[in-house]
């Protein structure tokens, strides 16, 4: 399905644009020279301003990256009419009444079609509030496609996942741009799933997605072959691919990276097995311990095994803190019953945090054989520090990243404990789990539950939507007002989520 006409003619407006614009990469026939677009960036974010500019491009428009005279249609998203009157009376343009002023969903429609359609009336920004881009059909009547917000965090989202076929497919697609460190087309695809995994009725036509915002083109021949086909050939593809199924694997141990599996994937390696018979290769205390307990980690934790683990944390925590909070985050709180690691929130509604807190926990599971793995990283936050731009910026606090062991409850029906016994491989009665133990100051806590609970998707789109709508900085310490220079404080999520002017989203509903 690649309608793409590339071309070795470059345009003269092409070799106008400076040497370092990003956008010179490709050079592309221009099809349709009766229209020549501008994408506002304003809402939209320069990430994806780039992606839709070059996608048009490719598919033969002309699209303008700075706002001239010879722009004829203006693409906005997520901006009301008035906003982009608005927005235009700051530039530098003779009429700005000549501008045909159109809603993304015209362009998508352009994508789709691989042409210009007719900016019809239900495409064009207008003062009177808008038509429904999709009218509804009698299975899904509440719909409307137009309101449905481009961040996440807008959304609620259950685990009641209708399109499991195309975000499967789409997670596939992520994982393998994540492999190759394209963080464009990872974002892309995880967009895209993230969006799916909303929609309350299954996709079972193009229709179905038409006007919704974050299914760009790559996404769309995704859907559109399943749809047609049942399965997608670049899916297939990309699981039939060696690089991929190497980087899967290496990356499944714990503590190995992209930039690890790269290195081994050169060295020739491309299974764990190969990387486990290697005894040449360097590995980090990490990656010993994934390698030791590989299979126990590579199974899924339980529902039943995080309740068991989370009575031993609370037990050890109380041990010496009694009034400390303990809370369960990550998956587990969003109602999963299934997860990689189970993750810890502790804090005590003392006046300072104690600094051995969780020095002392950890020391005790050691004497009482408990742990099998420990990397301890200290706290690194500096009062009235401002939060961390970095959507997937690590945190500051006191964190310990530990396998514990578990014992399985037994034949005779017992119920989970710590095991003391003596290894035997044979008849090995414990499994390995991950556990990430992190400590916040009570003040903080609020914002370090709303980070740690996830989903990722659901925190990236938040501290997005806190830079780009509000002007605030967002990261799991607090939350910063740029325009009034000030820290907000929040007791709850609840109040993060109004600070914000954001719906409150239960945890169960941040399964983007
Ligand atoms: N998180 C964070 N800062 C980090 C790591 C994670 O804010 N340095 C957030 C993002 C999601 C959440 O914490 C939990 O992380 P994971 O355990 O990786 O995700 P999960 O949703 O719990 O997934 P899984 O069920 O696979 O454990
Ligand atoms: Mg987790």
């Amino acid at each position: 399905m690649d309608r793409i006409k590339a071309s070795a003619v470059i345009s003269p407006r092409k070799r106008k644009r400076g040497l370092h614009s990003p956008e010179l990469s490709h050079s592309y026939e221009i099809k349709y020279t009766k229209f020549v677009i501008f994408i506002m960036q304003r809402k939209m974010g320069m990430t994806r301003r780039m992606f839709l500019m070059e996608l048009a491009r490719r598919k033969g428009f002309r699209v303008e990256s700075e706002l001239s005279d010879s722009v004829t249609h203006i693409v906005a998203e997520n901006n009301s009419y008035l906003e982009v009157l608005d927005w235009l009376k700051g530039q530098t343009v003779s009429d700005s009444s000549r501008f045909e002023l159109l809603d993304i969903s015209w362009f998508t429609a352009c994508m789709e079609a691989g042409r210009p359609v007719d900016s019809e009336m239900k495409y064009r920004l207008m003062e009177q509030c808008q038509s429904p881009l999709n009218t509804p059909e009698s299975e899904e009547p509440s719909f409307i496609a137009r309101k449905v917000s481009q961040y996440s965090c807008q959304r609620k989202t259950t685990l009641n996942n209708y399109n499991q076929k195309f975000t499967d497919a789409f997670e596939i697609m992520a994982e393998n741009y994540e492999f190759k460190e394209n963080e464009i087309f990872c974002l892309e695809f995880l967009r895209a799933a993230s969006l799916l995994k909303y929609l309350p009725f299954p996709v079972t036509r193009m229709k179905d997605i038409q006007g919704l915002p974050c299914l760009g083109d790559h996404v769309r021949d995704v859907i559109e072959e399943i749809i047609e086909e049942g399965e997608s050939s670049k899916v297939k593809e990309v699981l039939n691919d060696e690089r991929y199924k190497a980087f899967k694997q290496f990356t499944s141990v714990f503590g190995v990276g992209v930039k690890t599996s790269e290195k081994w994937y050169r060295m020739g390696l491309r299974t764990v097995e190969e990387l486990k018979a290697d005894k040449t290769l360097k590995l980090s205390k990490m990656q010993k311990a994934g390698f030791l307990y590989y299979e126990d980690l590579v199974s899924c934790v339980s529902k039943a095994e995080a309740d068991a683990v989370t009575l031993i944390v609370k037990n050890t925590v109380s041990t010496f803190l009694p009034d400390a909070l303990v809370t369960i985050t990550g998956g587990f709180r969003r109602g999963k019953n299934m997860g990689h690691d189970i993750d810890f929130l502790i804090t005590s509604p003392g006046p300072r945090e104690d600094d051995e807190l969780l020095h002392k926990v950890v020391d005790l599971w050691k004497k009482q054989g408990l742990l099998l793995y420990c990397d301890f990283i200290e706290s690194t936050f500096v009062e009235e520090q401002l939060p961390s731009r970095k959507v997937d910026a690590m945190d500051h606090f006191q964190k310990c990243f530990a396998i514990l062991k578990l014992c399985q409850p037994g034949a005779d029906n017992s119920s989970y404990s710590t095991s003391k016994k003596l290894d035997m491989a044979e008849d090995k009665d414990w499994k390995a789990i991950r556990v990430d133990l992190v400590i916040t100051p009570f003040e903080q806590y609020a914002y370090a539950l709303l980070g740690w609970t996830g989903s990722r998707q659901f925190g990236r789109d938040l501290r997005r939507f806190a830079t780009q709508e509000r002007k605030m900085i967002l990261d799991n310490h607090g939350l910063y007002d740029r325009r009034k220079r000030i820290f907000l404080k929040a007791e709850s999520e609840e109040e993060i989520f109004a600070h914000l002017g954001l719906d409150y989203v239960e945890p169960w509903e941040r399964n983007a």
